[in-house]
Parts: C-alpha cells; structure tokens; sequence
C-alpha cells in the first residue's frame, strides 16, 4: 500500500495542466467521492494495526498535499486568465477608470483656515501631541484645581498627572513663545483630546486651530477686525459677527465669538435656534500672567489669541449635524467632498 500511496503522490507533484479545466478533473480523480484517495481510505481499513499509524500519516501528507496543488493551480490560472482574456489585446480598448480620492471634509477646512489667516501673515506652528502639564495648564494661568486637570476631562498617560494628551492646541503657542521673541502671529492647527461621551456634538478627538498675536500696542479692535476679515473669507460676504462676554483662564477680556446665520439671513431659523447667530470660536486680549509665564513683557507686549473648533466650522459650512459622520470614514459621506485642495 505504500507504494501506492508513493506513486500518487508523485503523479500530484508532476501533474502540469495544459489547460484550466484540467486541474478541475485532477481533483475530482483524486480528491472527489470516488477518487483515489478514497478508494486508498477504504483499503485503509483492512491493514494490519501495527501499520496504521505510518500509513495513516502518509496518507494525510497526501491529501494536504493535492489540495494544496490544486488551490495553487487554480489561483495560478485565475491570475493569468484575467491578464491575458482576448480584451487586453485590444489597444484602443478605454482604460479602466482608477478613482481618485478626495481630501477629508476636516482637512479641507483646516486647510481654508489656515488660508485665511496666512494671508493676514500668520505662519502655521505644530507640537507634540503627548504633552506636559506646563504646556498645558500651567503656562496658560490654569489655577491648579481646574476642572480641566481632572482625570475626568483629561487623558493622563500612565496616571502621570504631568504627561497628557493635549486638550487644546494652545500648547503649540506656548512653545512659539518659548523660542521666538515678539512680533509673534501664528495659527495652529491640530488634534485635541478630551476625555468625553461621544454624541452627534461631542468627540474625544477633534481638531482646533488656535492663533496668536503678540506685538506692541495690539488692541482689542485688532481682534475684532481680524475675526471679521475670517468670517467673511470662510462664510461669505454678507457674513457679520457679533461678540459675547465670556471667560477663558488664558485671556482677559475674553469673548464668545457668534456669526450670523447664511441660512437665514439673520431673521432665525431651526438650525440658529431662532437667534440668527452661531456660535463659532472663542478669543481674548492675552492674560498678562500668560504673557510672563512666558518671558514676554506685558508692559511692552499685549497680544490677542483665538480658538475654534474645525468640526463646528464644518458643521456649519456644510450643513452637517452629527459629527460622528467625520470619523467613520463611510465612503458615502466622503464622496460628497469632492475638491482635491
Ligand atoms: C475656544 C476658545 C481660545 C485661546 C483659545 C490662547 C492661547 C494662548 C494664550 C491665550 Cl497661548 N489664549 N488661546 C484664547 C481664547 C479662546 O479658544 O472655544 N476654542 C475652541
């Protein structure tokens, strides 16, 4: 029986179809109900116990082996088939159409802010993601039992309550004014993290671009007309803004910045919740702690930052209303951005 087993599985080694179909009649005369390796199961049967074990081993080589070389085969004349059908002969047959993709709707208008406030004369500034309690809080006049410093708010790796991941890119600033004197007007673009429930308004991760302005004699007017400059740029001419008092521990005064809603001209809707404004970004005149905890003079030096949130802006530029859609990366979403930019 060895030797049968022996010669089949050398006639497996040699078989060279000539053309597909063969190798489809291979299997079926060795691997099929009534092929070979069956009839050799059969006789199997019948031999003596203390041959069993050898046999049986040899025989299960045998059966891997033939189906291996026939997975092998036909993927092999898969393959090759699809390459040489009668059409690839044909030279003026059109080319396959290879889509291109597209930019993510969140680069998109990263992109379109940068822009803009690089035509004012901002450079674009970047920084570490994993960052330090002085880059985060510290240097930006967080007091030290802010809520922000919470495990609750904040990632902390390792428990390390001094390395974190950022949770506004405001950081990249501080290092700006680390290693470069006044004049200093830079944006920075980048991905925050907060330790937040997702919803259709809320991510752990999403992006921000902050700017910083830090020169002699820069006033709040400065600020104001700059945000005005940006909301016409990105939302349109007829774009008007208002500001809000508020309160952030980097700034003072600090405002919340509204444009006026494209929807409905103003005169409210449901998307503006019947005011005719949307809330776009958050700015101030810099604290001037803020400005000596980073060796700037603040009786030469004043200076005004912003903050938005890219998602928000996307939001409201395209109509989106549930922010998740700019993290799944489905297919049919992406598709509707189709600019290259
Ligand atoms: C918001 C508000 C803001 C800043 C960010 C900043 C940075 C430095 C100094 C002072 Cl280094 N301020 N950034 C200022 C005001 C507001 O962001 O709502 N962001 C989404």
């Amino acid at each position: 029986m060895i030797d049968k087993i022996n010669e089949l599985i050398g006639r497996v080694q040699a078989f060279k179809p000539k053309a597909a179909a063969e190798i489809e009649e291979f299997r079926i005369r060795i691997l099929g109900k009534k092929g070979e390796l069956n009839a050799l199961l059969e006789e199997f049967k019948t031999v003596a116990p203390e041959l069993k074990r050898e046999l049986g081993q040899k025989i299960n080589e045998l059966k891997t082996l033939a189906m291996q070389r026939v997975n092998e085969l036909k993927a092999a004349a898969a393959e090759s088939s699809a390459v040489s059908g009668p059409v690839s002969d044909d030279l003026t047959r059109p080319g396959t159409n290879e889509p291109i993709g597209s930019r993510h709707p969140i680069s998109l208008v990263r992109n379109q802010i940068v822009e803009i406030f690089s035509r004012l004369g901002y450079t674009v500034a970047d920084g570490p993601e994993i960052e330090d309690d002085w880059h985060v809080f510290s240097a930006l006049n967080f007091p030290p039992e802010h809520p922000a410093r919470d495990m609750q708010d904040t990632f902390f790796i390792d428990k390390n309550p001094d390395i974190l991941l950022r949770t506004h890119t405001s950081s990249i600033q501080v290092r700006t004014m680390e290693h470069q004197k006044p004049p200093i007007r830079v944006v920075c673009p980048g991905r925050v993290f907060r330790n937040e429930a997702i919803s259709y308004r809320a991510h752990c991760i999403f992006h921000q671009v902050e700017g910083l302005y830090v020169d002699e004699n820069v006033s709040f007017a400065d600020l104001k007309q700059s945000i005005l400059y940006f909301a016409k740029e990105m939302f349109g001419e007829q774009a008007q803004i208002r500001m809000r008092p508020s309160y952030f521990p980097f700034t003072e005064p600090s405002a919340e910045v509204d444009v006026s809603c494209n929807l409905c001209g103003g005169k409210g809707c449901n998307v503006c919740k019947g005011t005719g404004w949307l809330e776009i970004m958050g700015c101030g005149m810099v604290d001037p702690n803020v400005l000596e905890a980073n060796g700037i003079d603040s009786k030469k030096y004043t200076g005004f930052a912003f903050g938005m949130g890219v998602e928000r802006i996307a939001m409201l530029k395209y109509g989106v209303k549930d922010l998740r859609l700019y993290f799944e990366n489905d297919i049919r979403f992406l598709n509707q951005f189709d600019s290259v930019l």
